[in-house]
């Protein structure tokens, strides 16, 4: 469901947003996580920015992301595993590249083939606030 970028994201909140955050604040937190994202600073999200995010998992550079590589970029999300199965949806064990392209895809809602800040902000805080309403918290 939710694309490996999006756990990149989440990880870099980090203890950024409180246990019971209000709505605005989640959107002001995805907000301001836009600007970390838009590495070129062009007011869009490319696929490459979203990849490059990725790779950072990928630490053996097989071009798959095992769960124990994604377990090293976080130790404050007690859902993350879950959210993890939930990625790895054949089951093997990793989570490929074709999670980003997925990602990318469905943040796109108006199919202009560019993700604009006011897409990236809806599609990050229904995320959180999918993630607050399935686990009960954002943070472990
Ligand atoms: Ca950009
Ligand atoms: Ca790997
Ligand atoms: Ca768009």
């Amino acid at each position: 469901m939710y694309g490996i970028g999006g756990l990149v994201f989440l990880l870099a909140l980090s203890s950024s947003l409180a246990q019971n955050a209000t709505h605005s604040q989640i959107v002001a937190g995805m907000d301001k996580l836009f600007e970390v994202v838009d590495i070129n600073n062009n007011t869009f999200v490319e696929l490459t920015e979203l990849e490059a995010a990725w790779e950072r998992f990928d630490a053996d550079g097989d071009g798959r992301v095992s769960e124990a590589e994604y377990e090293q970029f976080g130790t404050d999300h007690t859902y993350r595993g879950i959210i993890f199965q939930e990625m790895d949806y054949d089951g093997d064990g990793y989570v490929g590249r074709a999670a980003i392209m997925g990602e990318y895809t469905v943040m796109d809602t108006n199919s202009d083939n560019t993700v604009s800040r006011g897409e990236f902000d809806k599609y990050y805080t229904a995320l959180v606030e999918n993630a607050i309403l399935n686990y009960g918290h954002l943070l472990g």
